[in-house]
């Protein structure tokens, strides 16, 4: 039971895609090659999606069929010989025939004629036998003088289902039926026949080496399966057999999908080729790393963070420290607000510039950009060809105009945590004050003391603590107590400054990581998916 379950799930796995499946797969790669892979071959593949679903969507009852072949080699001949109709011109005048001529049997294919572009047809009416379901074309050569002979040729070989190629003796081995057909038809070979027509001109002893001298050509045009026959279209030799091969491709009802299946399968194994199978690299923490550091530095991050520390510094030194130094501290302006980095009530208000004032990068810090960003588009591309890994450059680059305005509104937004004010800070206030009114209440005290003493009045002995006259103890409190506060408050402050600076360079390269994430690495992303679209619908589209 087990064994039939998977032998089903098997079978499953492996089933072939339809044309039409393919054909999505192919659109799919298609849309997602544009603009990435070479346009000629991407505007290649939407002519077969838009050819084959057009063809897709007439009669699949039908099985086109078309002689072609150089001028003279009995093209017209055989398509009498085949159908017992004299319907095809024969003459010895060369070129003969200049229009496709065509005639169907079975049902009424005037739709399909139409979609062919073939005017000069003929419906046959009779009970069709072993032909019914066939439209047999009759093209004109490909290698006259005549220019819109070969350009004919040229559009219904893309068209129809099923070729059969009428050679001579003469010129089976022309280059113009080698190189221009032959050979860019090597994908094709399920759907084609050649016919060495003439063969009763040839005596019977170079037949063979004829035939085997043919086959070496196709081989070398990469067509070793192609049926090859002999035939004399005139004599009716070989005939039946070619009759016999066509007939039964057209009661199989296939030659269309197979045909459509050879064009799907030739371009996107030229897009495989081009767009690869390659991995693109992940990238690792520390390469992202780079690229901040690098951002980091155009912003000039270094210099907000200096300045959120000495701003802090400073502003804990007005607090904590000695009223007189503190009152000179004022004089200065903050280092923050110089950069237009205001503080506001939250420490994240801006000045209402819209715009900090951090100096723009330099050619330096740009270029440390351009090359980080480089570095990182390369190492992603690594592994892939060089239309994807030009397309991850190009993407990796294409926001970076935006670079100065993005890294400003970054730096401008984001919250630096230099506002905040320690509790401590107000204790250390109230305290400089009480020193302060200590210090000016015992000097006070003693200047009235010394005032006494000249004007040689008696003055009351000032009350003593510890061993000291209280008005001295006062003055010398105050004078130590709020120098020693602000020395050990500058000492703490420094410390606090650091720390807040460090918190400071964190959220800014926080910001800044979604900087590079917008202009540099979501650009890269989007080309990655679009490579995983088109190496996934490409594979799809080839699948065996
Ligand atoms: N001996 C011999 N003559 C043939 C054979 N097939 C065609 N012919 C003759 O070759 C000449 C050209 O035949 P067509 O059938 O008109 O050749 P075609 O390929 O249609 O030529 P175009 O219409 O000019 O492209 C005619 O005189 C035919 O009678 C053949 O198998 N043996
Ligand atoms: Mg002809």
């Amino acid at each position: 039971m087990t064994s039939l379950v998977e032998g089903a799930r098997r079978l499953v796995g492996r089933s072939v895609p339809t044309v039409g499946d393919r054909l999505r797969s192919l659109e799919a790669a298609a849309t997602a090659a544009r603009g990435r892979l070479d346009d000629e071959l991407v505007d290649r593949a939407d002519t077969v999606v838009r050819r084959a679903s057009s063809r897709l969507a007439l009669s699949g009852d039908h099985t086109v069929v078309a002689l072609a072949g150089a001028t003279g080699s009995g093209k017209s001949s055989m398509f009498n010989a085949l159908t017992g109709l004299e319907l095809a011109q024969v003459s010895v005048r060369r070129p003969t025939t200049s229009v496709t001529a065509g005639a169907a049997w079975g049902d009424d294919a005037a739709e399909l004629f139409e979609w062919l572009g073939v005017q000069r047809r003929h419906q046959v009416a009779a009970p069709a036998g072993d032909l019914d379901g066939l439209v047999l074309l009759d093209l004109p050569d490909h290698d006259s003088t005549e220019v819109a002979h070969h350009l004919e040729v040229d559009r219904l070989v893309q068209l129809v289902d099923m070729l059969v190629w009428v050679v001579d003796p003469q010129k089976y081995a022309d280059a113009a039926l080698h190189e221009r057909y032959l050979r860019r038809l090597a994908t094709h070979q399920d759907v084609m026949i050649v016919v060495l027509n003439h063969v009763d001109e040839v005596p019977h002893d170079e037949r063979r080496p004829m035939v085997e001298d043919l086959r070496r050509l196709l081989k070398h045009d990469g067509l070793t399966g192609v049926p090859v026959l002999t035939t004399s279209a005139t004599l009716g030799e070989g005939v039946d057999e070619l009759r016999a091969l066509v007939t039964v491709r057209v009661r199989e009802k296939k030659a269309a999908a197979a045909r459509l299946t050879a064009d799907v399968v030739a371009v996107a194994s030229d897009l495989r080729k081009q767009s690869g199978t390659g991995e693109p690299a992940a990238l690792a923490r520390s390469t992202k790393g780079d690229l901040v550091d690098a951002f980091a530095d155009a912003a000039g991050v270094p210099t907000v963070v200096h300045a959120v520390q000495r701003s802090v510094a400073r502003r804990g030194a007005q607090q904590t420290g000695w009223l007189v130094t503190s009152w000179l501290s004022r004089l200065k302006p903050d280092p923050l607000r110089r950069l237009h980095l205001d503080l506001g009530a939250s420490g994240k208000e801006l000045t209402g510039l819209g715009r900090a004032s951090v100096p723009e990068p330099t050619r330096v810090q740009r270029a440390r950009v351009d090359t980080t960003v480089r570095a990182v588009a390369e190492r992603v591309g690594a592994d892939l060809t060089p239309a994807w890994s030009d397309a991850i450059r190009r993407a990796s680059v294409s926001r970076l105009e935006d670079l100065n305005d993005a890294l400003d509104r970054a730096i401008v937004r984001t919250d630096l945590g230099a506002a905040k004010v320690p509790l401590w800070w107000r204790l250390a206030k109230v305290l400089q004050v009480v020193f302060a009114i200590a210090l000016v209440a015992g000097a006070g005290w003693l200047l009235g003391l010394l005032v006494l003493d000249y004007l040689q009045m008696t003055s009351p002995e000032p009350p003593e603590r510890y061993g000291f006259p209280l008005p001295t103890l006062l003055l010398l409190a105050g004078l130590i107590g709020g120098i020693a506060l602000g020395v050990v408050g500058r000492a703490v402050n420094g410390l606090v400054a650091r720390a807040r600076a460090r918190s400071a360079d964190r959220r800014l390269r926080a910001a800044i990581a979604e900087v590079t994430e917008d202009l540099v690495l979501a650009p890269i992303d989007h080309e990655l998916q679009a490579y995983a679209e088109v190496r996934a619908a490409l594979s799809a589209a080839l699948h065996r």
